[in-house]
Protein backbone atom coordinates (compact mmCIF):
# COMPACT_ATOMS: atom_id res chain seq x y z
CA UNK A 1 0.00 0.00 0.00
CA UNK A 2 1.59 3.45 -0.78
CA UNK A 3 0.15 6.74 -0.08
CA UNK A 4 0.70 9.42 -2.16
CA UNK A 5 1.27 13.14 -1.39
CA UNK A 6 -1.40 14.66 -2.66
CA UNK A 7 -0.64 18.08 -2.58
CA UNK A 8 3.14 17.69 -3.83
CA UNK A 9 3.89 18.02 -7.36
CA UNK A 10 0.43 18.59 -8.23
CA UNK A 11 -0.30 21.32 -10.20
CA UNK A 12 -3.46 23.38 -9.64
CA UNK A 13 -4.50 25.19 -12.58
CA UNK A 14 -6.80 27.41 -10.38
CA UNK A 15 -6.81 31.11 -10.17
CA UNK A 16 -7.32 32.78 -6.93
CA UNK A 17 -9.68 35.20 -8.35
CA UNK A 18 -11.97 32.23 -10.28
CA UNK A 19 -15.29 33.51 -10.26
CA UNK A 20 -17.25 31.92 -7.11
CA UNK A 21 -18.03 28.78 -7.79
CA UNK A 22 -21.47 26.84 -7.50
CA UNK A 23 -21.79 24.27 -5.14
CA UNK A 24 -21.14 20.46 -6.09
CA UNK A 25 -22.12 17.41 -5.76
CA UNK A 26 -19.06 14.35 -5.96
CA UNK A 27 -20.53 10.99 -7.08
CA UNK A 28 -18.58 8.14 -5.99
CA UNK A 29 -19.13 4.79 -7.31
CA UNK A 30 -17.92 2.22 -4.50
CA UNK A 31 -16.98 -1.75 -4.88
CA UNK A 32 -16.01 -3.28 -2.21
CA UNK A 33 -13.37 0.20 -1.47
CA UNK A 34 -14.16 -0.38 2.62
CA UNK A 35 -9.87 0.55 3.16
CA UNK A 36 -10.36 3.74 1.20
CA UNK A 37 -13.59 5.37 1.85
CA UNK A 38 -12.30 7.06 5.03
CA UNK A 39 -8.85 8.53 4.03
CA UNK A 40 -10.81 9.72 0.98
CA UNK A 41 -13.46 11.85 2.79
CA UNK A 42 -10.49 12.81 4.74
CA UNK A 43 -9.42 14.35 1.75
CA UNK A 44 -12.05 15.62 0.48
CA UNK A 45 -12.86 17.20 3.55
CA UNK A 46 -9.70 18.61 4.10
CA UNK A 47 -9.09 20.10 -0.09
CA UNK A 48 -13.06 21.55 -0.57
CA UNK A 49 -13.41 25.18 0.94
CA UNK A 50 -16.02 26.23 2.99
CA UNK A 51 -17.04 28.86 -0.04
CA UNK A 52 -17.57 25.88 -1.77
CA UNK A 53 -20.96 23.69 -0.55
CA UNK A 54 -20.45 20.73 -1.47
CA UNK A 55 -22.27 17.21 -0.88
CA UNK A 56 -21.08 13.77 -1.29
CA UNK A 57 -23.18 10.77 -2.69
CA UNK A 58 -21.69 7.15 -3.02
CA UNK A 59 -23.25 4.83 -5.01
CA UNK A 60 -22.50 1.41 -3.89
CA UNK A 61 -22.59 -2.37 -5.02
CA UNK A 62 -20.26 -3.83 -2.52
CA UNK A 63 -20.31 -7.05 -1.15
CA UNK A 64 -18.08 -6.29 1.81
CA UNK A 65 -18.35 -3.18 4.82
CA UNK A 66 -17.96 -0.42 2.64
CA UNK A 67 -21.59 1.36 3.35
CA UNK A 68 -20.69 0.95 7.11
CA UNK A 69 -17.70 2.17 7.16
CA UNK A 70 -18.99 5.48 4.91
CA UNK A 71 -21.55 5.78 7.64
CA UNK A 72 -19.05 6.02 10.41
CA UNK A 73 -16.71 8.23 8.31
CA UNK A 74 -19.07 10.43 7.60
CA UNK A 75 -19.98 11.52 10.90
CA UNK A 76 -16.80 13.52 10.94
CA UNK A 77 -17.64 15.75 7.53
CA UNK A 78 -18.69 18.93 7.94
CA UNK A 79 -21.14 18.22 4.80
CA UNK A 80 -23.69 15.62 3.48
CA UNK A 81 -22.66 12.53 2.65
CA UNK A 82 -25.16 9.53 1.71
CA UNK A 83 -24.76 5.99 0.44
CA UNK A 84 -27.09 4.23 -2.26
CA UNK A 85 -26.33 1.03 -2.22
CA UNK A 86 -27.97 -1.32 -4.48
CA UNK A 87 -28.65 -4.63 -4.09
CA UNK A 88 -28.89 -5.41 -7.42
CA UNK A 89 -26.00 -3.74 -9.41
CA UNK A 90 -27.95 -3.01 -12.91
CA UNK A 91 -25.06 -1.66 -15.22
CA UNK A 92 -22.56 -2.04 -12.88
CA UNK A 93 -19.67 1.45 -12.54
CA UNK A 94 -21.33 3.33 -15.52
CA UNK A 95 -25.48 2.44 -13.86
CA UNK A 96 -23.94 3.53 -10.92
CA UNK A 97 -22.63 6.70 -11.75
CA UNK A 98 -26.02 7.21 -13.86
CA UNK A 99 -27.47 6.40 -10.52
CA UNK A 100 -25.41 9.12 -8.52
CA UNK A 101 -26.07 12.19 -11.20
CA UNK A 102 -29.48 11.10 -10.28
CA UNK A 103 -29.47 11.46 -6.85
CA UNK A 104 -27.36 15.11 -7.50
CA UNK A 105 -28.94 18.26 -6.52
CA UNK A 106 -26.12 21.08 -7.08
CA UNK A 107 -25.49 22.63 -10.56
CA UNK A 108 -22.43 21.00 -10.71
CA UNK A 109 -21.22 16.68 -10.69
CA UNK A 110 -17.59 16.21 -9.96
CA UNK A 111 -17.25 12.15 -10.78
CA UNK A 112 -14.51 10.55 -9.41
CA UNK A 113 -13.14 7.02 -8.44
CA UNK A 114 -12.69 5.89 -4.54
CA UNK A 115 -9.38 4.87 -4.45
CA UNK A 116 -7.81 7.60 -4.42
CA UNK A 117 -6.44 7.28 -8.09
CA UNK A 118 -8.16 11.07 -8.21
CA UNK A 119 -6.79 13.43 -6.21
CA UNK A 120 -9.43 15.21 -4.41
CA UNK A 121 -7.65 18.66 -3.70
CA UNK A 122 -8.70 18.99 -7.69
CA UNK A 123 -12.25 18.78 -6.92
CA UNK A 124 -12.59 22.55 -6.52
CA UNK A 125 -10.35 23.51 -9.04
CA UNK A 126 -12.37 21.35 -11.43
CA UNK A 127 -15.71 23.40 -11.01
CA UNK A 128 -13.42 26.98 -10.48
CA UNK A 129 -12.19 26.11 -13.89
CA UNK A 130 -15.56 25.55 -15.96
CA UNK A 131 -17.16 28.57 -13.70
CA UNK A 132 -14.34 30.67 -15.54
CA UNK A 133 -14.19 29.26 -18.78
CA UNK A 134 -18.41 28.87 -18.83
CA UNK A 135 -17.80 25.40 -19.51
CA UNK A 136 -20.14 22.35 -19.36
CA UNK A 137 -17.64 19.80 -19.07
CA UNK A 138 -14.13 19.86 -17.32
CA UNK A 139 -12.27 16.78 -18.08
CA UNK A 140 -9.26 15.56 -15.86
CA UNK A 141 -6.24 14.80 -18.25
CA UNK A 142 -3.41 12.50 -17.60
CA UNK A 143 -2.02 13.68 -20.91
CA UNK A 144 -1.53 17.08 -21.03
CA UNK A 145 1.40 18.51 -19.93
CA UNK A 146 1.52 18.62 -16.04
CA UNK A 147 -0.58 15.42 -15.88
CA UNK A 148 0.74 11.95 -16.11
CA UNK A 149 -0.03 8.27 -15.91
CA UNK A 150 2.12 7.90 -13.09
CA UNK A 151 -0.71 4.89 -11.02
CA UNK A 152 -1.36 3.38 -13.84
CA UNK A 153 0.26 -0.20 -13.09
CA UNK A 154 2.45 -1.63 -15.69
CA UNK A 155 3.57 -1.07 -19.28
CA UNK A 156 0.44 -3.02 -20.19
CA UNK A 157 -2.18 -0.94 -18.83
CA UNK A 158 -0.67 2.05 -20.33
CA UNK A 159 -0.54 0.35 -23.49
CA UNK A 160 -4.16 -0.63 -23.20
CA UNK A 161 -5.43 2.65 -22.18
CA UNK A 162 -3.44 4.34 -24.79
CA UNK A 163 -4.98 2.10 -27.48
CA UNK A 164 -8.49 2.55 -26.21
CA UNK A 165 -7.84 6.80 -26.29
CA UNK A 166 -6.76 6.52 -29.88
CA UNK A 167 -9.46 4.31 -31.06
CA UNK A 168 -12.42 6.35 -29.00
CA UNK A 169 -10.70 9.37 -30.77
CA UNK A 170 -10.50 8.14 -33.97
CA UNK A 171 -14.13 7.19 -34.28
CA UNK A 172 -15.46 10.38 -32.76
CA UNK A 173 -13.35 13.19 -33.49
CA UNK A 174 -16.06 15.57 -33.41
CA UNK A 175 -17.43 14.67 -30.58
CA UNK A 176 -13.73 14.44 -28.47
CA UNK A 177 -12.40 17.19 -29.94
CA UNK A 178 -10.65 19.00 -27.32
CA UNK A 179 -10.73 16.42 -24.91
CA UNK A 180 -6.92 14.73 -24.53
CA UNK A 181 -8.06 11.90 -22.17
CA UNK A 182 -12.08 10.27 -22.90
CA UNK A 183 -11.18 7.45 -20.89
CA UNK A 184 -10.31 9.36 -17.72
CA UNK A 185 -13.10 8.67 -14.91
CA UNK A 186 -12.84 12.00 -13.49
CA UNK A 187 -14.34 15.26 -14.62
CA UNK A 188 -17.06 17.57 -13.95
CA UNK A 189 -20.12 17.92 -15.19
CA UNK A 190 -22.84 20.81 -15.35
CA UNK A 191 -25.81 19.31 -14.00
CA UNK A 192 -28.32 21.08 -16.49
CA UNK A 193 -25.76 18.92 -18.86
CA UNK A 194 -27.28 15.21 -18.11
CA UNK A 195 -30.68 16.23 -15.75
CA UNK A 196 -32.55 15.25 -19.07
CA UNK A 197 -30.84 12.20 -20.23
CA UNK A 198 -30.47 10.68 -16.79
CA UNK A 199 -34.05 10.96 -16.05
CA UNK A 200 -34.91 9.53 -19.83
CA UNK A 201 -32.85 7.00 -19.56
CA UNK A 202 -30.94 8.03 -22.72
CA UNK A 203 -27.69 7.41 -21.00
CA UNK A 204 -26.86 3.70 -21.57
CA UNK A 205 -25.64 2.11 -18.44
CA UNK A 206 -23.07 -0.09 -20.48
CA UNK A 207 -21.54 2.98 -20.70
CA UNK A 208 -19.28 2.13 -17.88
CA UNK A 209 -17.17 4.55 -19.56
CA UNK A 210 -19.12 7.28 -18.59
CA UNK A 211 -17.59 9.94 -19.65
CA UNK A 212 -17.45 8.81 -23.20
CA UNK A 213 -20.81 8.10 -23.40
CA UNK A 214 -21.66 12.11 -21.96
CA UNK A 215 -19.19 13.38 -24.14
CA UNK A 216 -20.80 11.71 -27.33
CA UNK A 217 -24.45 11.49 -26.55
CA UNK A 218 -25.03 14.56 -24.56
CA UNK A 219 -22.38 17.10 -26.81
CA UNK A 220 -21.35 19.39 -24.22
CA UNK A 221 -21.21 22.99 -25.71
CA UNK A 222 -18.22 24.08 -23.98
CA UNK A 223 -15.21 21.59 -22.95
CA UNK A 224 -12.32 22.79 -20.70
CA UNK A 225 -9.70 20.31 -19.57
CA UNK A 226 -7.58 20.58 -16.20
CA UNK A 227 -4.31 18.16 -16.15
CA UNK A 228 -3.59 15.57 -12.92
CA UNK A 229 -1.62 13.10 -11.92
CA UNK A 230 -3.16 9.56 -11.90
CA UNK A 231 -2.10 8.16 -8.16
CA UNK A 232 -1.65 4.20 -7.11
CA UNK A 233 -4.48 3.35 -5.69
CA UNK A 234 -4.30 3.94 -1.90
CA UNK A 235 -5.60 0.70 -0.94
CA UNK A 236 -7.40 -2.69 -2.72
CA UNK A 237 -7.10 -3.88 -5.90
CA UNK A 238 -8.53 -2.78 -9.19
CA UNK A 239 -11.97 -3.98 -10.42
CA UNK A 240 -10.73 -3.61 -13.99
CA UNK A 241 -11.40 -6.92 -16.08
CA UNK A 242 -10.71 -8.08 -19.36
CA UNK A 243 -14.43 -8.45 -19.45
CA UNK A 244 -14.53 -4.43 -18.65
CA UNK A 245 -12.74 -4.68 -22.17
CA UNK A 246 -15.17 -6.32 -23.97
CA UNK A 247 -18.02 -4.04 -22.85
CA UNK A 248 -15.46 -0.95 -24.04
CA UNK A 249 -15.91 -2.15 -27.34
CA UNK A 250 -19.40 -2.71 -27.25
CA UNK A 251 -19.98 0.56 -26.02
CA UNK A 252 -18.02 2.03 -28.76
CA UNK A 253 -19.83 0.18 -31.42
CA UNK A 254 -23.16 1.20 -30.04
CA UNK A 255 -22.39 4.97 -29.66
CA UNK A 256 -20.95 4.82 -33.48
CA UNK A 257 -23.93 2.98 -34.59
CA UNK A 258 -26.97 5.57 -33.00
CA UNK A 259 -28.06 6.68 -36.08
CA UNK A 260 -29.69 4.51 -39.10
CA UNK A 261 -27.48 5.42 -41.60
CA UNK A 262 -23.96 4.23 -39.12
CA UNK A 263 -25.76 1.21 -38.67
CA UNK A 264 -26.30 0.59 -42.34
CA UNK A 265 -22.23 0.99 -42.98
CA UNK A 266 -21.62 -1.36 -39.61
CA UNK A 267 -23.93 -3.97 -41.29
CA UNK A 268 -22.39 -3.49 -44.71
CA UNK A 269 -18.77 -4.08 -42.60
CA UNK A 270 -20.63 -7.53 -40.82
CA UNK A 271 -21.17 -8.60 -43.92
CA UNK A 272 -18.45 -8.39 -45.48
CA UNK A 273 -16.36 -10.39 -42.88
CA UNK A 274 -18.91 -12.86 -43.40
CA UNK A 275 -16.83 -13.27 -46.76
CA UNK A 276 -14.02 -15.09 -44.67
CA UNK A 277 -16.01 -18.56 -43.26
CA UNK A 278 -18.07 -18.63 -46.54
CA UNK A 279 -15.68 -19.29 -48.58
CA UNK A 280 -13.50 -21.09 -45.68
CA UNK A 281 -16.45 -23.56 -45.60
CA UNK A 282 -16.16 -23.50 -49.61
CA UNK A 283 -12.64 -24.45 -50.10
CA UNK A 284 -12.97 -27.02 -47.48
CA UNK A 285 -16.48 -28.64 -48.23
CA UNK A 286 -15.44 -28.76 -51.90
CA UNK A 287 -12.03 -30.17 -50.79
CA UNK A 288 -14.14 -32.90 -49.28
CA UNK A 289 -15.61 -33.50 -52.45
CA UNK A 290 -19.06 -32.34 -52.71
CA UNK A 291 -20.14 -30.88 -55.84
CA UNK A 292 -19.74 -26.84 -55.83
CA UNK A 293 -23.36 -26.14 -55.99
CA UNK A 294 -25.02 -28.00 -52.94
CA UNK A 295 -21.00 -26.37 -51.58
CA UNK A 296 -22.00 -22.93 -51.85
CA UNK A 297 -25.43 -23.32 -50.56
CA UNK A 298 -24.18 -24.79 -47.35
CA UNK A 299 -21.31 -22.54 -47.46
CA UNK A 300 -23.24 -19.31 -47.36
CA UNK A 301 -25.35 -20.56 -44.25
CA UNK A 302 -22.19 -20.62 -42.68
CA UNK A 303 -21.24 -16.95 -43.66
CA UNK A 304 -24.88 -16.54 -43.07
CA UNK A 305 -24.90 -17.80 -38.89
CA UNK A 306 -21.54 -15.84 -39.11
CA UNK A 307 -23.32 -12.28 -39.71
CA UNK A 308 -26.40 -13.07 -37.38
CA UNK A 309 -24.05 -13.94 -34.48
CA UNK A 310 -22.02 -10.62 -35.32
CA UNK A 311 -24.77 -8.66 -35.57
CA UNK A 312 -26.83 -9.84 -32.46
CA UNK A 313 -23.79 -9.16 -30.42
CA UNK A 314 -22.35 -5.95 -32.09
CA UNK A 315 -25.54 -4.44 -33.57
CA UNK A 316 -28.82 -5.15 -31.99
CA UNK A 317 -27.76 -6.13 -28.44
CA UNK A 318 -30.33 -4.25 -26.97
CA UNK A 319 -33.35 -5.14 -29.93
CA UNK A 320 -33.11 -8.80 -28.99
CA UNK A 321 -35.52 -9.27 -26.48
CA UNK A 322 -38.98 -9.05 -28.36
CA UNK A 323 -38.27 -12.39 -30.04
CA UNK A 324 -36.89 -15.80 -29.33
CA UNK A 325 -33.54 -16.20 -30.78
CA UNK A 326 -34.47 -18.77 -32.95
CA UNK A 327 -37.48 -16.87 -33.97
CA UNK A 328 -35.00 -13.93 -34.91
CA UNK A 329 -32.08 -16.53 -36.34
CA UNK A 330 -35.02 -17.99 -38.85
CA UNK A 331 -36.17 -14.64 -40.21
CA UNK A 332 -32.92 -13.42 -40.26
CA UNK A 333 -31.87 -16.25 -42.52
CA UNK A 334 -34.62 -16.00 -44.24
CA UNK A 335 -33.67 -12.27 -45.77
CA UNK A 336 -30.27 -13.46 -46.25
CA UNK A 337 -31.53 -16.33 -48.82
CA UNK A 338 -34.37 -14.11 -50.21
CA UNK A 339 -31.49 -12.29 -50.68
CA UNK A 340 -29.61 -14.60 -53.20
CA UNK A 341 -32.54 -15.02 -54.70
CA UNK A 342 -33.80 -11.80 -55.54
CA UNK A 343 -30.49 -11.08 -57.15
CA UNK A 344 -30.72 -13.00 -60.22
CA UNK A 345 -33.99 -11.51 -61.46
CA UNK A 346 -33.00 -7.96 -60.43
CA UNK A 347 -30.02 -8.59 -62.47
CA UNK A 348 -31.97 -9.57 -65.62
CA UNK A 349 -34.24 -7.12 -65.30
CA UNK A 350 -31.59 -4.44 -65.10
CA UNK A 351 -29.74 -6.02 -68.45
CA UNK A 352 -32.76 -6.94 -70.10
CA UNK A 353 -35.28 -3.86 -69.52
CA UNK A 354 -32.68 -1.09 -69.14
CA UNK A 355 -29.85 -2.25 -71.64
CA UNK A 356 -27.41 -2.09 -68.53
CA UNK A 357 -24.09 -4.22 -68.96
CA UNK A 358 -23.68 -7.21 -66.55
CA UNK A 359 -21.01 -5.53 -64.00
CA UNK A 360 -22.63 -2.34 -63.47
CA UNK A 361 -26.20 -4.60 -63.48
CA UNK A 362 -24.92 -6.97 -61.12
CA UNK A 363 -23.33 -3.92 -58.65
CA UNK A 364 -26.33 -2.38 -58.76
CA UNK A 365 -28.82 -5.45 -58.00
CA UNK A 366 -25.94 -5.89 -55.11
CA UNK A 367 -26.63 -2.64 -53.57
CA UNK A 368 -30.29 -2.64 -53.67
CA UNK A 369 -30.59 -5.90 -51.93
CA UNK A 370 -28.34 -4.68 -49.52
CA UNK A 371 -29.80 -1.95 -48.93
CA UNK A 372 -33.74 -4.20 -49.13
CA UNK A 373 -31.56 -6.30 -46.74
CA UNK A 374 -30.40 -4.25 -43.82
CA UNK A 375 -33.93 -2.31 -43.91
CA UNK A 376 -36.00 -5.96 -44.04
CA UNK A 377 -33.89 -6.99 -40.71
CA UNK A 378 -34.27 -3.59 -38.78
CA UNK A 379 -37.77 -4.13 -39.30
CA UNK A 380 -38.55 -7.73 -39.26
CA UNK A 381 -36.34 -9.02 -36.90
CA UNK A 382 -35.04 -6.25 -34.77
CA UNK A 383 -38.08 -3.51 -34.42
CA UNK A 384 -40.40 -4.57 -31.23
CA UNK A 385 -43.76 -5.77 -32.23
CA UNK A 386 -46.12 -2.63 -31.56
CA UNK A 387 -49.08 -4.48 -30.10
CA UNK A 388 -47.37 -6.55 -27.75
CA UNK A 389 -45.10 -4.18 -26.75
CA UNK A 390 -47.56 -1.60 -26.06
CA UNK A 391 -49.34 -4.57 -23.98
CA UNK A 392 -46.07 -5.09 -22.02
CA UNK A 393 -44.97 -1.71 -21.68
CA UNK A 394 -41.60 -3.54 -23.20
CA UNK A 395 -39.89 -0.61 -25.02
CA UNK A 396 -36.87 -1.68 -26.48
CA UNK A 397 -35.68 1.62 -27.98
N1 LIG B 1 -20.77 0.96 -7.70
C1 LIG B 1 -19.81 0.33 -8.37
N2 LIG B 1 -18.55 0.80 -8.36
C2 LIG B 1 -17.58 0.13 -9.06
C3 LIG B 1 -17.87 -1.05 -9.79
N3 LIG B 1 -16.70 -1.48 -10.35
C4 LIG B 1 -15.75 -0.60 -9.97
N4 LIG B 1 -16.27 0.38 -9.17
C5 LIG B 1 -15.61 1.56 -8.57
O1 LIG B 1 -15.15 2.36 -9.64
C6 LIG B 1 -13.91 2.97 -9.30
C7 LIG B 1 -12.85 2.58 -10.32
O2 LIG B 1 -12.61 1.18 -10.25
P1 LIG B 1 -11.15 0.58 -10.25
O3 LIG B 1 -11.25 -0.84 -9.87
O4 LIG B 1 -10.25 1.42 -9.42
O5 LIG B 1 -10.77 0.67 -11.78
P2 LIG B 1 -9.35 1.13 -12.38
O6 LIG B 1 -9.03 2.45 -11.78
O7 LIG B 1 -9.60 1.16 -13.85
O8 LIG B 1 -8.38 0.08 -11.97
C8 LIG B 1 -13.61 2.52 -7.89
O9 LIG B 1 -14.07 3.50 -7.00
C9 LIG B 1 -14.39 1.24 -7.75
O10 LIG B 1 -14.73 0.95 -6.40
C10 LIG B 1 -19.21 -1.54 -9.79
O11 LIG B 1 -19.54 -2.55 -10.39
N5 LIG B 1 -20.14 -0.82 -9.07
MG1 LIG C 1 -8.81 2.72 -9.76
Amino acid sequence: MTIQPTGAGHIAPVTVDAPEPGAVTVVIPTFNEAANVRELLRRVAASVPARLPCEVVFVDDSTDDTPTVIADAARDCAFPVSVIHRDTPDGGLGGAVIEGMKAATSPWIVVMDADLQHPPDLIPGLVATGEEQHADLVVASRYLPGGSRAGLAGGYRVAVSRGATRLAKGLFPRALRGISDPMSGFFAIRRETVTGAVTAEALKPLGYKILLELAVRRRPRQVAEVPFVFQDRFAGESKSTAKEGLRFLRHLVELRTASPLARMVAFGAIGLTGFVPNLAALYGLTGAGLHYLPAELLANQLGVAWNFLLIEVLLFRDRRHHRHWADRAGRFALLANADLVLRIPLIALFVGQFHMTVLPATTLALLTTFVLRFAGTEALVYLPRRTRGARTGRNPR
